[in-house]
């Protein structure tokens, strides 16, 4: 299925000795067919007008307002890439890469103001309505995240997904917009990166709503938000399904955790159970439920610190029923990897309880991994193949469509580093494909610069400059804008050994 070229530059004979040595190796490598392309977004990254036209406040909001410290750049989402207004630009930008597909997620406080399906802002269905027909128009297809980390302030008042009852909201905002944009949405992600909405954010301060609270409630959420997700897919299964004929899925963020030296495989294995198999697990094993490590390691600490039970909360088996198969494609969002190892020194080291406490690992990141500027993202493409692998061999190879991978830069139209990250990744992923991989779609992240959450503006992901300075906030094509459209147009991976920092062979 999987066609493969390998091609050498044979120039030589028109060059000197010296020049052919000069003359770079180009491997070209092709996308099988049917595979689509495509760059991802999220609504609070680059809507803007924040409170423009009946939208209420969400998590995002309130927290940028109020606790601007924990933002790098103390900024907001207020405007961010202002495609509330400029929808059009964004079009015509996905265009000029020649995607097939679109990723963006609704704002849930945009379509429902009150949070619940008792009011339903037309001004806010209007500019999503706006947005999917023209991406139709121009055979542009959309991949629509229900809900991408923008939760209602309201909601999170009473308690958001720490409370059982965010199952019954979700669902009801799902229903809302399967029923609203469903006869031209075809694809469909539930939940964008579950581990971050629960640790990140309730067992951290490094997301909204920042709760920092360790050890209970990111295990309450993990709970109720793959309750939420498998509820969402039935309605979507049951009462969309057989009119719509679309796929619903959800999309997790899985780094991939390898073992340091070889008496560290149980420490890796274990990392990837807390860290990503915590929410695929209970909906592609055949098993279902937390992983076993979990349970197992969670149970054991509460018991140790005085819990009269596992802080890990128990699902029912008619729960885990409802969770287990309840995803069309695993959708995946990757960036790098990590050594992890265990010793005697963890005990103690992190805060307990907490999440970290519970898995106790230590993480390396190899300072040759490091591109470009960003100090905290890395390159490591084999780890991405090795995710790969894994996901095939443990869970009877789903279709995955990646739904994220991508690079920062500090700015700048020429981003060598952010090419070199992609022709590594690709090229990884193509490795996992000849193996059987059944990988079909991948999006970049991003399309543009956007408001990367505590990062504010200083991380840039964009194939698009924003000037953020501007009114307009005008959008330019970086240099990896042109190198990602050829590779859309023609399904093609050139690598060659001057595009890489590394050689290939
Ligand atoms: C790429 O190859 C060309 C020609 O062989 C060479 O002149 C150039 O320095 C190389 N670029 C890098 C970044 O190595
Ligand atoms: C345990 O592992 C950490 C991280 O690799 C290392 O820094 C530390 O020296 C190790 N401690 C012992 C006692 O081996």
């Amino acid at each position: 299925m999987i066609l493969f070229g390998l091609m050498f530059m044979t120039f030589c004979f028109k060059v000197s000795i010296s020049q052919c040595n000069m003359e770079p190796q180009c491997q070209v490598r092709q996308f099988p067919n049917g595979f689509s392309f495509g760059t991802s977004t999220s609504s609070y990254q680059i809507e803007g007008a924040w409170d423009a036209d009946g939208k209420t406040e969400n998590i995002w909001d309130h927290m940028t307002h109020s606790r601007p410290y924990l933002i790098r750049d103390g900024s907001t989402g207020d405007i961010a890439d202002n495609s509330y207004y400029m929808y059009k630009r964004d079009v015509e930008m996905l265009r000029e890469l020649g995607v097939d597909i679109y990723r963006f997620s609704l704002s849930w406080t945009r379509i429902l103001p009150t949070s619940f399906p008792d009011k339903i802002n037309e001004a806010g269905v209007e500019y999503y309505n706006n947005l999917i027909n023209e991406l139709l128009m121009y055979n542009i297809e959309p991949v629509v995240t229900v809900f991408h980390w923008d939760l209602p302030q309201k909601l999170q008042e009473l308690g958001g997904w720490a409370n059982p009852y965010i199952v019954e909201w979700y669902a009801d905002y799902a229903r809302t917009v399967f029923t609203l944009f469903g006869d031209r949405v075809k694809y469909w992600i539930t939940i964008n990166e579950p581990h971050q909405v629960c640790h990140y954010s309730y067992g951290n301060s490094f997301l909204a709503p920042a709760l920092d609270i360790k050890g209970v409630p990111e295990y309450l959420c993990a709970k109720n938000l793959l309750l939420a997700h498998a509820t969402a897919y039935h309605i979507y299964d049951q009462d969309f399904r057989p009119e719509q004929n679309g796929k619903i899925f959800i999309s997790c963020s899985a780094q991939w955790y390898e073992p340091l030296t070889e008496s560290d495989a149980e420490a890796a294995d274990e990392a990837n159970q807390f860290e990503w198999k915590q929410y695929s697990h209970p909906i592609f094993s055949k098993t279902g439920d937390f992983p076993p490590a979990m349970k197992k390691r969670i149970a054991a600490r509460s018991a140790e610190q005085g819990f009269f039970r596992s802080r890990l909360p128990e699902f029912t088996q008619d729960e885990i029923e409802c969770i287990r198969g309840s995803s069309d494609i695993f959708g995946l969002n990757h960036y790098f990897s990590y050594y992890v190892n265990r010793n005697d020194s963890v005990n103690g080291y992190y805060e307990s309880p907490s999440f970290n406490d519970d898995l106790s690992v230590f993480y390396t990141l190899l300072p040759e991994w490091n591109l470009g500027e960003s100090d905290y993202m890395k390159s490591v493409p084999w780890g991405f193949y090795k995710l790969l692998t894994e996901i095939r061999e443990e869970y009877g190879n789903p279709t995955v469509f990646i739904t994220e991978n991508g690079f920062p830069t500090r700015g700048g139209l020429d981003d060598d580093v952010r090419i070199t990250y992609f022709t590594e990744y690709l090229s990884a992923m193509l490795d996992a494909m000849e193996e059987g991989s059944d990988v079909r779609s991948y999006s970049a992240w991003s399309l543009m610069d956007n408001f990367e959450w505590s990062s504010g503006f200083t991380e840039k992901f964009g194939l698009y400059e924003v000037d953020h300075n501007s009114p307009l906030r005008t959008r330019t094509p970086r240099k990896s804008a042109y190198f990602m459209g050829e590779i859309f147009r023609t399904h093609k991976l050139t690598r060659c050994l001057n595009n890489t920092q590394t050689p290939y062979l």
